[in-house]
């Protein structure tokens, strides 16, 4: 078996057992651990280079970044082929995959089986949260990619000092990866919550390879929050700095591809931004949310980077995201220049350049191509110290004490720009009952409404039953003046001619001042049947003059009751699906409200 004792970073014998249990499957030629130094990562990033596994962009305008393309069948995450290999299916629950732990085991040891053969073996002990934090939690990944691990290394606190901080300790993730063919029939991501265990094979692609975002942070770490009494959520976290007062957070969650990136680095508008008001990014995709000391309930990101979208993403849509990727940045299927050796992807500008390759790897001439130059979902992995709003607590071990929580979604029609839930419970009513209409950012059908509570639907490692009791519970713990209010928004509602009706991006900042001022009880609210309602005179529209009335806002906020009657039945629909003794009563009772609100 091939040496990978002698030059170990650790002498903790959990990792070593389990090393040498994977190295007897896979046969690697080399082990390499990953220590967290730059010039390891240099000579990562010259190696993929030299394979062609990664293309080294302009180092004058683009320094520290490359591109990568993945296989054309591997640009998503596989929703139907993650699987939750919890030991009961029930624990699963109806809207995850499930497979037998046992037989998963053996089925993804049978695929992995000598694939690392010839192939070299990196070994990246990583940290979700500041290393050392009480929030934070220590993973292990095994992966045959350099460009998993140099991906990794941005996304993740990744190095010698996190295996330090673990010392004997077994209190750590299991996260093994294998490329192997990047056979689509074969790829499976695999969750084993019960055994802090994560296997994914078969796939090269960000969300099913870097095992800390998705499978990590959010399916295993939303298990453990369970046992541990704290919530791990798909939800970024930002700060509103108003001029003289403290900073305020709010987490919010959207399903996929709806704007989070967006929101956590959004610019204010300039009448905003004259009285000094200022948004602080603390992350753009994962919360993980702990009641703190003073019974109010803190955050922490545990990401150290952005694996963002590329695609609409401009100086316009969001400066503080673009600025993020000008270095250190692994752009993935987006289009690369000839003529400068820099990238482009569509809506970046109006300029797609003439002497181009697309994602695919074909030459070609951007401005007569008639398939896009870069893949929906392709990504820049940037990060998070490159961002001009990152927040100056990203790296507070403790995290940021939460005001509001958001939810949201992309409905064209029904839900208005903004409303409140009458407390906790109703709170968690609204977002379980969460729909979104889909996007490119997993693979399946675009532009379909499907119910996404929490945005948790691909992430929650459980029943998702089993979570709302879980919300419930924690909200139990929290006295009502320390509990964060919970808010529901829609940037995406239309107008009969199919116009959207709110300007959304910096502006959305109108409606979180509104949000804070209810956290605050400085402003009134309309109580209606779904819950309070801003007055239209109480959203600031100054400067947005031509763009929105207080008549159009009068719009965007109204309730169509019959619109809701069918949302109603959408939601018990929804609801049936689960087991109705796991179902919260809490819950049942919300619907059984807003039901006789509609009446
Ligand atoms: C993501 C996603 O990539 O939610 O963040 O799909
Ligand atoms: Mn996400």
């Amino acid at each position: 078996m091939v040496d990978f004792k002698s030059n170990a970073l650790t002498a903790n014998k959990s990792i070593l057992d389990w090393m040498e249990d994977r190295i007897n499957l896979v046969n690697p030629d080399k082990v390499v651990w990953i220590d967290g130094s730059d010039a390891q990562r240099d000579e990562l990033r010259a190696e993929a280079c030299s394979t062609g596994e990664m293309i080294k962009l302009n180092q004058d305008k683009l320094p520290g970044c490359y591109l990568h393309r993945t296989a054309v069948n591997d640009v998503a995450r596989v929703e139907a082929r993650t699987l939750i290999c919890s030991r009961e299916k029930d624990n699963a629950g109806p809207t995850n995959n499930w497979m037998d732990p046992k037989e998963a085991y053996k089925m993804l040891d049978d695929i992995a089986r000598d694939s690392y053969k010839g192939r070299t073996m990196y070994v990246i002990p990583y940290s979700m949260g500041p290393v050392g934090s009480p929030l934070a939690k220590i993973g292990i990944e095994l992966t045959d990619s350099i460009y998993v691990v140099l991906n990794m290394i941005i996304m993740t606190r990744v190095g010698k000092n996190v295996l330090d901080t673990l010392g004997d300790s077994t209190d750590w993730i299991k996260g093994f990866h294998a490329k192997c063919d990047v056979d689509p029939e074969k790829r499976y991501i695999c969750q084993f919550p019960e055994d802090n265990t994560i296997i994914s094979v078969n796939s090269a692609y960000g969300g099913n390879v870097l095992l800390g975002k998705k499978c990590f942070a959010l399916r295993i770490a939303s298990y453990l929050g369970k046992n541990e009494g704290w919530m791990a959520e798909h939800m970024l976290i930002l700060g509103i700095e108003k001029p003289g007062e403290e900073i305020k957070y709010v987490c919010a969650a959207f399903p996929s591809a709806c704007g989070k990136t967006n929101l956590a680095m959004l610019i204010p508008p300039e009448i905003y931004k004259k009285k000094g008001y200022k948004v602080w990014c603390v992350g753009d995709d994962i919360s993980w949310i702990k009641k703190g000391a003073d019974g109010r309930l803190y955050a922490i990101n545990p990401e150290n980077g952005f694996f963002g979208v590329a695609p609409g993403t401009n100086a316009k849509s969001n400066p503080n995201a673009l600025a993020a990727t000008q270095k250190g940045t692994i752009f993935t299927n987006v289009a690369l220049n000839l003529d400068d050796n820099t990238v482009w992807w569509e809506s970046l500008d109006k300029n797609p350049p003439e002497n181009a390759v697309d994602w695919t790897g074909k030459k070609c001439n951007g401005k007569e191509s008639e398939t896009p130059l870069a893949h929906p979902n392709s990504r820049f992995t940037a990060p998070a110290v490159n961002c001009p709003c990152v927040s100056p607590e990203f790296n507070n071990p403790n995290g940021v004490p939460i005001s509001a929580i958001v939810f949201g979604g992309r409905r064209a029609k029904l839900a208005p720009l903004v409303y409140q839930s009458r407390d906790w419970n109703h709170g968690v009513f609204i977002g379980s009952s969460m729909a979104s209409e889909t996007t490119a950012a997993a693979t399946g059908a675009v532009g379909v409404v499907r119910r996404d509570p929490m945005a948790m639907i691909p992430f929650c490692g459980y029943n998702m039953a089993d979570y709302w009791q879980h919300w419930i519970d924690i909200g139990k713990t929290l006295d009502a003046d320390k509990a964060p209010k919970i808010f529901n928004v829609n940037w995406f509602r239309k107008d009969d001619e199919g116009h959207f009706m709110w300007p959304g991006f910096g502006d959305n900042l109108r409606v979180l001042e509104w949000i804070i001022a209810r956290c605050e009880n400085k402003v009134g609210a309309q109580e209606t049947a779904i819950g309070y309602l801003p007055k239209p005179e109480d959203i600031n529209i100054e400067g947005l003059e031509g763009e929105v009335t207080r008549e159009s806002l009068a719009s965007i906020l109204d309730v169509d009751k019959s619109l809701w009657a069918e949302e109603a039945k959408g939601i018990e629909e929804f609801y049936a699906k689960f087991d109705q003794n796991r179902l919260p009563q809490e819950l049942k009772d919300q619907l059984a409200t807003l039901k006789n609100n509609l009446k």
